[in-house]
């Protein structure tokens, strides 16, 4: 059974930096139907990898809890072929934002990690201690250690300033609101959109990048959002959580699904030039599922869901990556 909450949100000013992202808007969502008033600031207004700017607005805005869902993301490519941007935007939002909340008294804060930051070759699943026991997988190595600074960053702040900030360590994400780039977006999405071309186009078979057989576990974005607002509420301590679904499945399984989805019969060819990334990476949500938290979403329930919103949003997305 779950505890009684830690943190209360009745009445409470929640920052969700990042609101535009998938993560970001899942979240706002999610805070719909708590008695709390939701903060967003857009980056036209606010850039948070400026820290003075970050400092003022948090020091005017004064929130009682913050989730840091804003960073600089993207698949496996965007990560090899932007290592500068992914290193100091997340490092620059990250530390902008944990020091404004230490500043201005910020009850709590909800940090966001990545599957990135384990070990290369790590246990499977990954329980939280594996952290910084090996190597890091060469493609995404500086998103990788942005997002440990993070975690570190906000046990620090507790340790040293009593802060009560804690980090969700989500697994590979998908949902409305992902990115459909096929450039720099992840695999989930790359594959709806291409699959659903060659359906509208009557291609015979649709690429894959690398071998097809590395193995991913997806969390549906709303189950995510639910378990940062339980987290929110429930978990005071230092250590990250993990936060997926407890199951993976390969790639080429992964667009077979997606197939399925859609109603693609055409073939699959992968494509060896492009990186395979990480073997396997399937976290251990056994700290998470002890707290009193499991996901709820299916594969083919999130996978059906997302299709839907990419076909209601098809000409956006088009537009946004032509
Ligand atoms: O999702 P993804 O880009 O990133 O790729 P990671 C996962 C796997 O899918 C890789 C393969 O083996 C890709 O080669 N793949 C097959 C494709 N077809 C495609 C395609 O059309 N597009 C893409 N993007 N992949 C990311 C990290 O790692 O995961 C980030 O780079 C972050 O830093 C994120 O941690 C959660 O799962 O390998």
């Amino acid at each position: 059974m779950t505890d009684a909450p830690t943190f209360d949100l009745t009445g409470r000013r929640v920052w969700v930096a990042g609101h535009r992202g998938m993560v970001g808007a899942a979240l706002v969502r999610r805070l719909e139907s708590e008695s709390c008033d939701v903060l967003t600031v857009g980056r036209e207004t606010l850039d948070l990898r400026r820290q003075a700017d970050v400092e003022a607005w948090m020091a005017a805005e004064q929130p009682d809890l913050v989730f840091v869902a804003a960073a600089t993301v993207g698949g496996i490519l965007a990560n090899d072929s932007r290592p500068a941007d992914f290193l100091y935007d997340n490092l620059a939002i990250e530390i902008n934002i944990i020091e404004a909340a230490r500043r201005v008294g910020t009850e709590k804060l909800v940090f966001l990690g990545s599957t990135c930051i384990y070990p290369r070759m790590a246990p499977q699943p990954m329980p939280e201690d594996a952290l910084l026991t090996g190597p890091l997988e060469e493609t995404n190595q500086w998103y990788a250690v942005a997002k440990i600074a993070g975690i570190k960053l906000c046990d620090a702040y507790r340790r040293q300033h009593g802060c009560d900030f804690i980090s969700a360590q989500p697994t590979n994400l998908y949902g409305p609101e992902d990115n459909f780039d096929l450039a720099s977006s992840h695999v989930l999405p790359a594959l709806m959109r291409k699959i659903h071309d060659a359906k509208q186009s009557g291609a015979a078979a649709v690429e894959i990048w690398g071998s097809g057989t590395p193995r991913r576990e997806f969390l549906y974005v709303e189950d995510l959002a639910d378990a940062l607002v339980f987290l929110a509420r429930h978990y005071s301590a230092e250590g990250h959580v993990n936060v997926g679904t407890g199951s993976d499945l390969t790639i080429l399984e992964l667009a077979e699904a997606i197939a399925r989805t859609v109603g693609y019969d055409g073939q699959f060819q992968c494509d060896p030039s492009k990186p395979d990334g990480t073997p396997r990476k399937l976290v251990d949500v056994s700290k998470l599922t002890g707290l009193g938290w499991a996901a709820r979403t299916t594969l083919e329930e999130g996978l059906a869901r997302t299709y839907r919103w990419y076909c209601d949003h098809a000409d956006r997305v088009a537009l946004s990556t032509a």
